[in-house]
């Protein structure tokens, strides 16, 4: 059991506003009816659904050319996420977090820092969400939660769950599995930074074992580690219901194969599973997948 829980509470937030696309906000339903919670039991874990976070719907639409869109109410409920997570960490639980769009872990990531002081974050993910309102090609904040939990970023999302209080993530601390569309503007923030990012050239190079092997013992100096699993980092043949797909993305095979890596490293304290949208899938596929991959991360084996 990662970190000897036994106790999950699952968080939906239920919000698109960061994407571009509408449809990422039934993401947490579609995981749901995938039967995310029987599959965390038959594994043995004891499951609070908590719901879904309030998320209001804004009257207008962004302006040509935000570079911040609906940033006022992504602050609203990345704010409330952060203590929602950090109260179940309080509790003793493990909360695992359904998206809605990658914005969100900006907020789930504040609230256990609350908890782990030095955290380490596995970013399994097509892009790499590095982008800042100076960087960004579409205003869309999902394409910046990464680099705000690095501490980069406009000063309101920044001060998103008390802000200032913790120190950003170490980038030394962060680990990126799967990149393949990576903006100049994030190339040379991550690149001044130090970040690692393994992207496809380095999975098909090295494998995924040794891939994964690598980046957990990177992440071993943390005292913990947050996964924050975006779907699109899977080839779009595996996973075709997410908003913003990219080909020649992370095999079935390979997902699960690092999901179970993580599992047996037992240093995962928090995880969020984002951008499925079922508008665009078929047949509910990529949650199902979504499902199976969050069974492996929580020490599902095969026998
Ligand atoms: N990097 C681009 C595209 C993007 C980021 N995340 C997703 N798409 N899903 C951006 O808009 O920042
Ligand atoms: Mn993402
Ligand atoms: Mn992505």
């Amino acid at each position: 059991l990662p970190n000897g829980k036994t106790d999950i509470s699952i968080i939906g937030v239920p919000i698109d506003l960061g994407a571009d696309r509408r449809g990422v906000d039934m993401g947490p339903s579609a995981i749901r009816c995938a039967g995310i919670e029987q599959k965390l039991e038959q594994l043995g874990y004891i499951v609070h659904d908590l719901g879904d976070l309030a998320v209001r719907r804004p009257a207008a639409r962004p302006e040509p050319g935000e570079r911040l869109k609906y940033v006022d109410e992504l602050v609203r409920v990345n704010g409330k996420l952060a203590d929602k997570t950090a109260e179940e960490l309080e509790k003793g639980r493990f909360p695992l977090i359904l998206g809605g769009d990658h914005s969100i872990a900006i907020g789930s990531i504040k609230g256990v820092q609350r908890h782990v002081p030095r955290l380490g974050v596995l970013w399994f993910d097509a892009h790499c969400d590095a982008n800042t309102a100076d960087t960004t090609p579409s205003g869309n904040i999902h394409g910046m939660s990464l680099a705000v939990s690095l501490g980069y970023g406009s000063r309101r999302l920044l001060g998103v769950g008390g802000g200032g209080k913790r120190d950003p993530i170490r980038p030394e601390d962060v680990v990126i599995i799967g990149a393949r569309s990576i903006d100049p503007g994030e190339k040379a923030l991550l690149r001044e930074l130090g970040v690692r990012v393994y992207t496809m050239h380095d999975i098909d190079r090295r494998g995924m074992d040794q891939v994964m092997e690598e980046a957990l013992y990177r992440l071993s100096s943390a005292d913990g580690v947050h996964l924050s699993f975006d779907l699109d980092g899977l080839d779009p043949n595996d996973a075709p219901g997410v908003g913003t797909p990219v080909i020649g993305g992370v095999s079935y095979r390979e997902s699960h194969l690092a999901m179970e890596m993580l599992a047996e490293s037992g240093k995962l304290v928090s995880a969020e599973f984002v951008e499925v949208n079922p508008v665009l899938d078929y047949r509910n596929k990529t949650a199902h997948t979504a499902v199976e991959l969050i069974g492996s991360v929580f020490g599902e084996q095969i026998m």
